[in-house]
Parts: C-alpha cells; sequence; structure tokens
C-alpha cells in the first residue's frame, strides 16, 4: 500500500484549500459532484479519514466509518434520485491502483446515474 499522500486534491478539499459542490456531509464522509460528470448524476463519495484506497478503508477504517460511509452512499442516490425507488438505478464503483486507473489517491466511489451506464465505465 502506498503512503497516503496528504497533498492529494481530495485532501485538499476536505481541508476546504478547495471548494466543491457538496452533495452530503456526515461525521465521517463527505459527498461532492465530480468536477468533470461523465453522466447526469455523477458524485465521488469519500471517507474524511485518510485512506488510499478501497482495500485501505475496508482494511483499517472503523466499523463506525465503514456504517457512515456505506449509508452516505445510499442517502446519496436518494437525494439525487436515482434510487430504486424513485429513479432508474445507478451504478457505484471504486478504481484501485494502476490497474484500477485511480487518478487521486484518496479512497472514493464513484455513483453514476440519470442515464444508462452501460456495461463498463472509467
Ligand atoms: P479516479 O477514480 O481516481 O480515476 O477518479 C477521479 C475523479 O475525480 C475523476 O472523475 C475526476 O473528474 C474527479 N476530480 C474531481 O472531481 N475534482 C478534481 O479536482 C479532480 C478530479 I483533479
Amino acid at each position: 500500500m502506498p503512503a497516503y499522500d496528504p497533498n492529494n486534491i481530495f485532501a485538499r478539499i476536505l481541508r476546504g484549500e478547495i471548494p466543491n459542490k457538496t452533495v452530503l456531509e456526515t461525521e465521517h464522509t463527505l459527498a461532492f459532484h465530480d468536477i468533470m460528470p461523465k453522466a447526469p448524476v455523477h458524485v465521488l463519495v469519500i471517507p474524511k479519514g485518510a485512506y488510499v484506497s478501497y482495500d485501505d478503508f475496508a482494511a483499517n477504517a472503523s466499523e463506525a466509518e465503514i456504517v457512515d460511509f456505506t449509508r452516505a452512499v445510499a442517502q446519496v442516490t436518494r437525494e439525487l434520485g436515482v434510487d430504486l425507488d424513485q429513479g432508474q438505478g445507478f451504478r457505484a464503483i471504486a478504481n484501485a491502483g494502476e490497474h484500477g486507473v485511480q487518478e487521486v489517491p484518496h479512497f472514493h466511489m464513484h455513483i453514476l446515474g440519470g442515464r444508462n451506464i452501460g456495461r463498463m465505465v472509467n
């Protein structure tokens, strides 16, 4: 696991050094609109803690952080109307590392919706 880079762009967003379009903020989690949306709904959900990638988060975050994050993802889908009660669904994906083509080394989940996303998204 690479060391966490405290100057990555999402760490700077969390410190308030760079503005973001917040969708939801909870004790342990922040969700904001992707700056280059690939779909009508494209939100990134990130833990406030310093985790490089999904595997780092899963192994090292507290249960409270993991529950908070997981529920925040679902809450975002409801707030943006893409959940299965109000809308037509979404895709949640996390890119990890070089082969996953992860650009920002702070764990984030993409939520994509508002159109049929197709079989593959990068
Ligand atoms: P990836 O999973 O690390 O490949 O995705 C990073 C995403 O972060 C990508 O969709 C970018 O458009 C997005 N992003 C952003 O929302 N704000 C930024 O300042 C930067 C990247 I740099």
